[in-house]
């Protein structure tokens, strides 16, 4: 008997040292689909920064049962409970030393199915009659689709498969001819909406932030948490440079927050997490030419790269700001501080804060949108911002000519997002964040009140509105799987009325392509 006591505890101590060392396990059932280094191959990438936004339970859930219309299968059969939680805590584990990505590796990951100039230059068969401008493209994160929807006809056009997890804004050509797509796994994807095809990829990091695209459409710029870099692409996804982000002295490294356009400037704007500067790159060729101290005047070390066209031209701040925010020319840019209740405005010309902003909880500046406001009793009009708050269930306005707030409309809780239209009176938002997840907040832009609360399906989820081109609908996202009921919901824009349902699969943002190329003062950018 006690013989038979040792060698079942010695198969119990085999059993948790194989549960205790789970690479092995990784490289036997996971690599194949997620990378022998967690990177992501047909699956998404497996490393702490990838899963932020998943919890623990459900990654094991996860691995235990699979995912539904995906290729992940469960591994319940062969992996037992001490396994599977082990393998959870691996993943959840970072990578020693940090992956990286070279030039050579983003080099390689080019996937071009459609070369150049090869596809028509005329917007297909399906299109006639269709007003180009008045598309919108829907993320469906649900089954990881885009839809392409007729903005006139409110109907889809086209569907077809992402990235896994594509996040933030898709960015257009000003032509409209054109989409690119960021996934979270850092691929980025370019589309022709008038072929409807998937023309080239490529690989511009590991853990993405987000993309944008140049004025002109010739160039775009990849804001990566991992590696510490900015990514400068040419439009036809050809690699143009990799930017380390590295603070003034070359010592302290940074995650890239988010990469912004500014057009009016022809150049990119970065918000840096981890040191206290903001770049501005330039995409004007003549970039060079232009007499330093007015572009750029930041010297690198000889030996480094030089100033100018499509290199960084450095401001420096007290702190590190987040999440930014853009006077219609871009001229100054209105970015939110670590501290709680404080931001800054910093002005891009003279490369100095010049404001403080009192900003309760967590605004979230990128969401923001501007009109201008008259205010009662003759006083002159002003031109106005509003954010959204992802801690605290508020509104902020600020005025942004001397930059105080002006009003704080309280909501049913924290949201993410807030759209309004040039042709409307009434601004939307969420409290996607809260209890009041379900219910679209309906502001008066000219009272700074709240007029209406759209609620359609108690407790689900109702966020992200977009305008159709003439601000005469309004698209929210029913943020379900399709067969929980996943839909876009279309409002009558003045009196609030459901007025059509079209099922969606998890349809977490969509874009009019008008509004968004246009430079909607009522959508973010
Ligand atoms: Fe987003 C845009 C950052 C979590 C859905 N989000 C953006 C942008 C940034 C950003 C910087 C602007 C990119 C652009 O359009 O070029 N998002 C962040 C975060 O820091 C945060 C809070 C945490 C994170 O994990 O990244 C975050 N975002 C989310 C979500 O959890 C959301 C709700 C669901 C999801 O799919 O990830 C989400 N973010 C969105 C959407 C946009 C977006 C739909 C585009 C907004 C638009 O209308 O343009």
């Amino acid at each position: 008997m006690r013989h038979l006591g040792l060698l079942c505890g010695l198969a119990a101590i085999a059993a948790s040292s194989i549960a205790a060392d789970p690479a092995p396990l990784y490289q036997q059932h996971c690599a194949v689909c997620h990378g022998p280094g967690r990177l992501g191959v047909t699956g998404p990438a497996l490393l702490p920064e990838s899963l932020a936004r998943l919890r623990k339970p459900e990654a094991i859930k996860t691995i235990t049962e699979g995912r539904a219309a995906t290729q992940m299968l469960g591994f319940a059969d062969r992996l037992n409970k001490d396994e599977i939680a082990a393998l959870a805590d691996y993943i959840y584990t970072a990578v020693s030393p940090a992956p990286t990505l070279s030039e050579a590796d983003i080099k390689a990951s080019r996937i071009v199915n459609f070369a150049p100039g090869s596809l028509s230059a005329k917007p297909a068969e399906v299109f006639q009659g269709v007003d180009m401008m008045n598309l919108f493209i829907v993320v469906e994160t649900g089954d990881h689709h885009v839809t392409i929807l007729d903005g006139d006809k409110l109907e889809p056009i086209h569907r077809f498969p992402s990235r896994y997890a594509l996040h933030g804004g898709p960015k257009f050509t000003p032509d409209g001819r054109y989409v690119f797509f960021a996934s979270r796994d850092g691929w980025i994807t370019k589309f022709d909406i008038w072929n409807l095809k998937v023309v080239a990829e490529i690989r511009a990091g590991i853990n993405t932030r987000n993309v944008a695209v140049s004025g002109d459409g010739k160039y775009l710029a990849v804001a990566n948490y991992l590696p510490h870099t900015l990514v400068l692409l040419d439009a036809d996804l050809n690699l143009l440079k990799v930017h380390p982000v590295l603070d003034k002295d070359r010592k302290e490294s940074s995650r890239v927050s988010a990469v912004y356009d500014a057009a009016p400037r022809q150049s990119f704007v970065a918000a840096l997490k981890d040191v206290p500067e903001v770049w501005e790159i330039s995409y004007n060729p003549k970039a060079d030419d232009i007499p330093v101290g007015m572009i750029h005047d930041f010297k690198y070390k000889e030996g480094s790269f030089i100033p100018g066209f499509l290199n960084p031209r450095r401001t420096f701040l007290t702190e590190p700001l987040d999440d930014f925010f853009f006077t219609q020319n871009y001229s100054e840019l209105m970015g939110s501080s670590r501290e709680a209740g404080k931001g800054q405005v910093v002005h891009l010309d003279v490369r100095k804060k010049i404001a403080d902003l009192k900003l309760p909880g967590m605004p979230h500046l990128g969401s923001g949108i501007t009109w201008n406001y008259k205010p009662p009793q003759g006083a002159q009009d002003r031109m106005v911002m509003a954010t959204p708050n992802l801690k605290e269930g508020l509104i902020t306005v600020i005025d942004m000519k001397d930059w105080s707030t002006i009003k704080t409309i309280p909501t049913l809780g924290p949201g993410f997002f807030m759209r309004s239209h040039e042709n409307t009176p009434y601004a939307w938002t969420d409290s996607m964040m809260s209890k009041g997840k379900d219910t679209l907040q309906v502001i008066d832009k000219r009272t700074l009140e709240k007029v209406a609360e759209v609620k359609t399906n108690p407790g689900k989820t109702l966020a992200h509105v977009e305008f159709t081109r003439d601000g005469k609908y309004v698209l929210a996202s029913l943020w379900e799987r399709k067969a929980d009921g996943g839909a876009l919901i279309v409002f009558d824009a003045a009196t609030f009325k459901e007025v059509k349902r079209i099922p969606m699969d998890k349809p977490v943002g969509k874009y009019n392509l008008y509004n968004k190329i246009m430079r909607s003062e009522g959508t973010s950018h």
